[in-house]
């Protein structure tokens, strides 16, 4: 019947043929992920109910205060995936080590890496916040998996994407065959297709960056960023400024309008000599996702998808969005331009 919308499932199924990955297993491993972002989503929208609201006094290991729907979502996602009979291993943002599938669960090909509540100092005000994915296949027969197994290039990532929990549920995701967005009908249950074949304009109109920490970069870093501020940019017009501070919220409203979203390296401040976000877990899934719909993303000088990360936590500078954008703001950051 038409005009009941297309779900993420029968989607996967209808490109199983040009879509390499929409194996039996691939397919569950997305089912999965969604029903644990549904029943993340749940907690999310009541959040302010039930007071599950605050800090849990504990650190993670990176030595952030950690908020209990972090703690939550992290622990459904694990949970949920471990017993899904698809992984043979996962790595999460919350987590200083691989988590392996326990020896009684049947284990499978995939390799999954998440940050399972991006943006979680926002929840106390209501602000979007999101769970990124990303998705390798293990590169050998071996049995076991070790840290090596995860430490790949972006390049090799089978898919990627996020769920924004914001003024509705959001998922966006890649196979590496253009990028779609599906939105959750709560009345259903099912997130229906909303966003097909989304492409990110060529350039934006917004920059999203905390300029609080000016005070920290380096010169070319503070070039960079007075390049989209000025009316002698190449648009003509200085670029409008938008930081919710939560990444999938800026990232999903970039990649639908446009612009760019940068997060340096803050070379003064010892905690952040590469940035604050992660390689494996928040750069590269959105990168993939940013490639697929006609975007760019680098560290101010290589592409995203070509670093190999050499620990499961690093973190990288990052500049991600617009291909116009990104590809001047790299040439700035090389001093080029
Ligand atoms: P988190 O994973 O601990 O939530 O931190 C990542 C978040 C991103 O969502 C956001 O882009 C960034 O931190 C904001 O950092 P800052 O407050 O330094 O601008
Ligand atoms: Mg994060």
């Amino acid at each position: 019947m038409e005009g009941l919308g297309v779900s993420v499932i029968e989607h996967l199924l209808l490109h199983q043929k040009e879509n390499p990955e929409a194996t039996g297993q691939f397919t569950r491993l997305i089912s999965e992920l969604i029903f644990s972002a549904k029943i993340i989503a749940r907690e999310v929208n009541k959040a302010g109910l039930v007071n599950i609201l605050g800090l849990t006094g504990e650190v993670n290991v990176q030595g952030e205060q950690v908020r209990k729907l972090d703690e939550f979502a992290n622990r459904v996602l694990i949970y949920r995936m471990q017993k899904a009979g698809v992984l043979c291993a996962m790595a999460s943002e919350e987590n200083a080590d691989i988590i392996e599938v326990p020896d009684n669960l049947p284990r499978g090909s995939y390799l999954l890496i998440f940050d399972p509540l991006d943006g979680s100092s926002n929840i106390d005000a209501n602000v979007s916040i999101g769970t990124i994915f990303s998705i390798y296949r293990k590169s050998d027969e071996r049995s076991y998996v070790t840290l090596d197994d995860f430490l790949r290039k972006g390049s090799e990532q089978v898919a990627a994407g996020y769920f924004l929990y914001g003024s509705s549920t959001m998922l966006v995701y890649t196979t590496g065959n253009g990028v779609d967005g599906f939105t959750l009908d709560p009345t259903v249950g099912e997130f229906l297709l909303s966003h097909p074949n989304i492409r990110i304009p060529e350039e934006g109109k917004v920059y999203s960056v905390n300029e609080a920490y000016t005070c920290y970069w380096d010169e070319k870093t503070r070039r960079t960023v007075e390049y989209f501020k000025s009316p002698d940019n190449y648009r003509g017009k200085p670029y409008r400024a938008r930081y919710i501070g939560s990444l999938v919220a800026d990232f999903h409203r970039n990649l639908l309008y446009g612009g760019i979203f940068m997060y340096p390296a803050d070379k003064k401040d010892p905690a952040k000599p590469r940035g604050k976000l992660r390689l494996l877990c928040e750069a590269a899934p959105l990168a993939f996702v940013v490639e697929q719909a006609g975007g760019a993303a680098t560290d101010g000088k290589d592409r995203i998808l070509d670093l190999k990360a050499s620990e499961l936590h690093e973190r990288v500078p990052l500049f991600i969005g617009s291909r116009k954008d990104v590809e001047m703001a790299t040439r700035l950051m090389q001093g080029d331009g």
